[in-house]
């Protein structure tokens, strides 16, 4: 694995808390009723995303995960200036304004959604791995997905079928304890969701989801066995989401005092400690990052707010039309 140096803490910080800050934003102006709609947050999940980072080779790695994906596609080299306005509905955004919160898409940056139904994706991640593996390219796919959707019966279709072809793809569930208010306790008779790969012989394994060097580690094993046509891997990141499962979400089924237990792991102040501690960085530099990562968030919402909304036109070139259905006139 490429090492992990000073360098890369001082990146998972700044990239870690630009996400952070980004999402925090993003609420704010939800309740300023700027960004309609669904609004899914990621807070307190951000070390799966920076420990997969590390282990991936942008240039022909691909993802795919469900609705909390609007800082995915930033780390994997999207304008965070584009995602924004798609949430705002603006012709700037990363589907012209046409997707919105829950339908991030990136062809050119290989982040492939963005998916609303619980478990859709998981399907289409494979999917995505066999072209690679069928036109012989050397790609992996990261199929992400929730504890929820762990217990689609889809999960249970694509496993047996990955192993089968031995599909480059890494299967990845972000534990976060909770399915908008049902808890994993409620929703299995066994908690260990990794288990599930068991009875496909897929290696699997629990991960501390916390920790982005835990995270980069698996990750890293996962994806060079993919890469080197030897299968998939299920990992379970044990990871929290502080916020609500969407902004419209009173959290009755959870303690303050369990969101704040989590919050003692957090894996930006765990990398911000390390920081600290082994000296990368001064308070000054420290400072300076804060600076910069609020100066980014805020041209952000600059960008959105002057970009213009789509002009009606748009919304014919969006649609499918079969010029030559025998029903309905074509409309030329
Ligand atoms: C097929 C389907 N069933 C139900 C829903 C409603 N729904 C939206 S999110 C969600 C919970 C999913 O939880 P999880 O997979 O743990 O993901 P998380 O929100 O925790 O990231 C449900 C049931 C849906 N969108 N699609
Ligand atoms: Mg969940």
């Amino acid at each position: 694995m490429k090492a992990i140096t000073k360098e890369t803490y001082i990146d998972w910080y700044k990239n870690m808390l630009f996400w952070r800050k980004f999402e925090d934003k993003l609420a704010a102006v939800y309740i300023q009723q700027k960004v309609r709609g669904f609004l899914h947050l990621y807070n307190g999940q951000e070390a799966v995303l920076a420990g997969a980072l590390h282990a991936m080779d942008l240039t022909q790695d691909k993802m795919i995960t469900a609705y909390r994906n609007h800082v995915q596609p930033i780390g994997m080299g999207v304008d965070p200036k584009k995602v924004f306005a798609e949430l705002y509905g603006k012709v700037t955004g990363t589907s012209k304004g046409m997707g919105g919160s829950m339908h991030i898409f990136s062809k050119e940056h290989r982040f492939y959604g963005g998916h609303g139904i619980v478990g859709g994706q998981i399907p289409l991640g494979a999917g995505i791995a066999f072209a690679d593996k069928y036109f012989d390219r050397k790609g992996v796919t990261l199929t992400y997905f929730g504890d929820g959707a762990a217990r689609q019966g889809s999960l249970h279709e694509t496993f047996n079928m990955a192993m089968l072809w031995k599909l480059p793809v890494v299967f990845i569930v972000e534990n976060n304890g909770y399915a908008m208010g049902t808890s994993v306790e409620r929703t299995a008779n066994h908690t260990d969701i990794w288990k599930l790969g068991l009875g496909y012989e897929m290696p699997c394994g629990p991960v501390d989801g916390m920790n982005p060097v835990a995270v980069a580690e698996a990750m890293h094993e996962a994806i060079e066995r993919a890469r080197r046509g030897d299968g998939p891997t299920f990992l379970e990141m044990k990871t929290y989401r502080y916020r609500g499962h969407s902004m419209s979400d009173a959290q009755h089924y959870r303690t303050k005092d369990e969101v704040a237990e989590y919050k003692k792991i957090d894996p930006i102040t765990q990398i911000l400690d390390i920081i600290k501690e082994k000296k990368y960085l001064s308070d000054d530099e420290i400072s300076a990052i804060e600076k910069d990562v609020k100066d980014r968030v805020l041209e952000c919402v600059k960008f959105a707010e002057d970009s213009p909304y789509p002009e009606t036109q748009q919304l014919y070139d969006m649609v499918y039309e079969q010029e030559d259905y025998p029903f309905v006139k074509h409309r030329n």
